[in-house]
């Protein structure tokens, strides 16, 4: 088993990474900028390192620093959390290099999902099901993309393959925009990413957000380990996740669970990974694959029971899966809402110093943040401050903890989103279950209609 780890992540899961490091009896390093010295988990390491002034250019995202760090302090790996470093195959290659385990999969499975064309063709190799589209990138000859957008069926959308989460797509309604769309996508992707290839798939209207999370070890052993539905989302930010997903038949998840797993045996993908797809009409259509922990894991990790970080470390340092499919069983229903220091209507952020900070407890409550009172939060990364989960027995008992919850929860001296999470804890259609990825923004722009 590995003896020190290096953590390359600071805020909610730089803790979470910790916590851990420490109940597995693992030595920890933490990294910081100047914006972080006094982070509680900073405190709690055994060592630490600044890295860099507080822009994450020069300090979370800086390769020779960190892996310096990891170099005086004789770390055995590096963890990256989410975000940052995480899926930079480049540095997951330059980590190994350098001698050190990259807790993550091989650089060459980050590198095959980041390029969303070539994930999407692997795993239709793999036997995953996918949004129908052109196979592979579109072509220059229009005449063919306007024969593939025909078959395929308006409206279609164009994607960037060095896209993703959003970014570089456009979608088209009709074959009289279809080319000037084509040419405008490739053009700013060219731009942003540096490569101009695009895809086009049918675009599902009204879809819900659905995830499967894998574990995966370097012997070819692989599990899934359920659903979380993430469709309450405004502009590719997820702000509540739950698992399972409301209304969808065991059946239909574990068909869908059983190929995930089944790829990761066949592209030899090692340790914890999130096939994303939209659900529409009782079908799964896989989008993208994350190869990093996720912000949302905790939901699957309390109807598990297994430590997904844990499990993370583990196969990294070569261990075999300690679980086959028939050994995970699904418990009771979990909720989580994602605590940002933002305005909670209008979205900009609010940093600074938290005044005061008193936590919810009780039966059915984890708390995962870094934050105390008297801590200031930085204006130089993402503005989520932590996140509330609750379970129970049943979706109904984790909502209702959830709204105890957020009625206990003070953060004093910032705004922060919770009155939004109160409100849709009310909301009739999300208790009902089953919203789609379009529905905040629709709910926020009825009432933004409302108040005019
Ligand atoms: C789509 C889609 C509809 N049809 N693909 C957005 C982020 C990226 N992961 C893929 N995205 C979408 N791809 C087809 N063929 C709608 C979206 C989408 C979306 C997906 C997941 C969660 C939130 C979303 C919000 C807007 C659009």
């Amino acid at each position: 088993m590995i003896g020190k780890i290096l953590i390359a992540n600071r805020g909610e899961i730089a803790l979470r990474i910790l916590r851990a490091c420490k109940a597995m009896g693992i030595k920890t390093v933490a990294v910081h900028s100047d914006a972080d010295t006094e982070a509680k988990y900073v405190r709690l390491a055994d060592e630490s390192v600044c890295i860099g002034p507080a822009p994450s250019a020069q300090s979370y995202l800086n390769i020779p620093a960190i892996i310096s760090a990891a170099e005086v302090t004789d770390a055995e790996a590096i963890h990256p959390g989410y975000g940052f470093l995480s899926e930079n195959a480049d540095f997951a290659e330059r980590v190994e290099r350098s001698g050190f385990i990259f807790i993550g999969p091989r650089a060459e499975s980050i590198r095959m999902m980041g390029d969303k064309g070539s994930a999407k063709q692997s795993m239709i190799a793999a036997g995953v099901p996918c949004v129908p589209g052109s196979e592979g990138e579109l072509p220059d000859d229009p005449k063919e993309i306007i024969r593939i957008a025909r078959a395929v069926g308006y409206p279609v959308i164009i994607k960037a393959t060095g896209g993703g989460g959003g970014r570089g797509m456009r979608v088209v309604h009709t074959e009289a925009a279809l080319l000037n769309a084509v040419s405008m996508t490739k053009t700013e992707a060219k731009t942003a990413f540096g490569n101009p290839a695009v895809y086009l798939e049918k675009f599902l209207e009204n879809p819900r957000h659905i995830e499967i999370q894998v574990l995966a070890d370097e012997h070819r052993n692989a599990v899934w380990l359920g659903e979380r539905d993430c469709s309450m989302q405004r502009r590719h930010q997820k702000i509540i996740e739950e698992a399972p997903a409301p209304g969808i038949a065991r059946r239909f998840i574990e068909r869908i669970g059983d190929r995930c797993a089944d790829a990761c045996r066949k592209i030899g993908y090692r340790g914890a990974g999130t096939f994303e797809f939209l659900y529409e009409n009782g079908e799964f259509y896989f989008i993208e694959m994350n190869t990093r922990v996720q912000v949302e894991h905790p939901v699957t990790e309390i109807i598990t029971g297994i430590d997904i970080v844990q499990e993370q470390i583990r196969v990294a340092s070569g261990e075999r899966l300690r679980f086959r499919q028939r050994d995970i069983e699904f418990k009771g229903h979990a909720i989580e809402c994602r605590i940002n220091a933002e305005d909670p209507f209008k979205f900009t952020p609010s940093p600074g110093r938290i005044n005061s900070w008193h936590p919810p407890g009780g039966p059915g409550v984890r708390v995962d943040s870094h934050v105390y009172s008297g801590y200031t939060v930085p204006s130089h990364y993402d503005s989520m401050i932590g996140k509330l989960i609750t379970y129970g027995a049943d979706r109904q008992q984790a909502m209702a903890r959830m709204r105890v919850a957020l009625s206990e929860l003070v953060i004093e001296g910032i705004k922060t989103n919770a009155p939004l999470h109160q409100e849709l804890m009310d909301d009739l259609r999300f208790i009902e279950g089953g919203t789609s990825i379009h529905y905040l923004e629709q709910r926020l722009a009825a009432k933004q209609g409302d108040k005019k």
